[in-house]
């Protein structure tokens, strides 16, 4: 799914179950092909590169654990190895934190396969925001022949100061939150706007999934399903003519938005890049 279409196989989906692939090929008219391929192989559909905090808004000094995988977090699917981040940062009151030291290769265990992953720390020493940072590797997915690099953002916020949420930070692309991404209420409307090279981007397709399996920090492991993925696979929003984009947030969780290829940059290594903007937001219950 999503908004690539260029599918070959892939031995490593053999053992990966995907109905929402199949799907997306007979929507496509490709009934044939779906017959032919849909025991040997999967779409690489709503991969989420996770930025994962096990708290957002916190009291006091303290170092915060942080965890990234790429992966299907919706339905716990197939993990995607990760290369060595090429940036990871926090930015608190417009002063850039670099946490690159901190990095830690794990190996993060989903329910179909481990793949390579990070662990990283945030050194939480004043109030206010902390918008995270990371460009990772560029990821070669082979299922479609092409390189997916998914700048991210997550936000934690310590003392309920508002500082930093609000502000662009000057990415290739990134989605800015019209809504402060460390306090949804589920039942609300999350609203966004896709920008590249600071420019809106109109028409762009957005994925949106939930954490469904928070991750285990101790264990480095997918914990329990709390939700399984909808019927109809990934969630889909489109942004305006404007760049902005609005999603119903329907229950509590770490939900994330997925902008796909909107980045400047198209290429490489002689490949497709598809550079997508990634923002992570925390929904609490509305009978908190
Ligand atoms: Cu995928």
């Amino acid at each position: 799914m999503g908004g690539r279409s260029v599918w070959v196989v892939d031995m490593r989906w053999l053992v990966a179950n995907d109905q929402d692939g199949l799907r997306a090929r007979l929507r496509a008219g490709l009934a044939l092909a779906a017959l032919a391929l849909a025991s040997v192989s999967q779409p690489s559909a709503a991969h989420f590169q996770l930025l994962y905090s096990p708290a957002t808004n916190v009291n006091g000094a303290q170092d915060m654990p942080l965890m990234l995988v790429f992966w299907h977090p919706y339905s716990n699917g197939p993990v995607m190895d990760m290369g060595p981040p090429e940036a990871l940062f926090a930015i608190n009151r417009g002063q850039q934190i670099d946490l690159t030291g901190s990095l830690q290769p794990i190996e993060f265990q989903g329910a179909d396969n481990a793949a390579a992953a990070y662990r990283a720390e945030l050194p939480i020493r004043r109030a206010g925001d902390y918008v995270v940072v990371l460009k990772p590797a560029p990821f070669y997915e082979a299922s479609e022949d092409i390189y997916i690099q998914q700048i991210t953002k997550s936000y934690i916020n310590q003392g309920q100061l508002p500082t930093d949420w609000d502000q662009p930070q000057g990415l290739e692309t990134e989605i800015l939150p019209l809504v402060k991404p460390t306090n949804v209420l589920a039942g609300s409307t999350f609203r966004g706007r896709v920008v590249s090279d600071g420019q809106p981007v109109a028409g762009a397709t957005i994925e949106v999934e939930l954490i469904a399996s928070l991750p285990d920090m101790q264990a480095n492991t997918a914990g329990p399903a709390l939700r399984s993925e909808p019927p109809g696979g990934a969630l889909v929003v489109l942004s305006d003519d404007h760049g902005y984009f609005s999603f119903g947030i329907p229950h509590p969780g770490t939900w994330g938005f997925a902008a796909l290829g909107v980045g400047p940059q198209t290429s490489h290594e002689g490949k497709t890049l598809s550079q997508d903007a990634v923002i992570w937001v925390t929904a609490y219950d509305a009978n908190y």
